[in-house]
């Protein structure tokens, strides 16, 4: 019987190092930015205001009213004629007439006026650069004459309306 020895070599560790993989850490998890936004892009306000700007073609009180207005004016004596310029003049009630003169030693003398109207003219003569202002406040006819001219065809007449 031999006796074997046996041999030493039997000693085969096999030191298996633990397999020491180590598993891939868990990266961050799923941090893929952050492009989540909230879809407020389109806050739709827009029309809002459009259409409410147009204002602006009623302002008409200018020279509306024809004939009326707040001012006219009589030419007295214009370059030297007896006459009144516009000889016939109708304006709305409240309207202010200014009387120009514009040559010399004339005036502006009613001759017949509405019952309830107060006007006295301007009876003193007056040269060129003279002005005379009145309103008539009181609707009708107004007939006025230039006394030193009369003769001459000198006169006018206001309708009031
Ligand atoms: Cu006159």
């Amino acid at each position: 019987m031999t006796d074997r020895t046996d041999g030493v070599s039997r000693r085969r560790f096999v030191s298996i190092a633990a397999a020491s993989a180590a598993v891939p850490a868990l990266a961050g998890c799923t941090s893929s930015g952050d492009d989540a936004e909230p879809a407020d892009g389109n806050n739709d306000d827009g029309n809002g205001d459009g259409s409410d700007g147009s204002d602006g073609s009623d302002g008409s009180d200018g020279s509306g009213d024809s004939g009326g207005g707040d001012g006219s004016t009589v030419v007295v004596g214009p370059g030297g004629d007896f006459t009144f310029d516009p000889e016939e003049l109708t304006v709305s009630t409240g309207t202010t007439v200014t009387f120009e003169w514009d040559s010399n030693f004339h005036n502006v003398v009613p001759t017949s006026q509405p019952s309830d109207a107060d006007w006295s003219g301007e009876t003193e003569t007056f040269d060129s650069g003279h002005t005379y202002e009145y309103t008539f406040e009181v609707a009708g006819t107004y007939e006025y004459v230039c006394e030193p001219h009369e003769g001459s065809g000198m006169v006018g007449t206001i309708i009031v309306e």
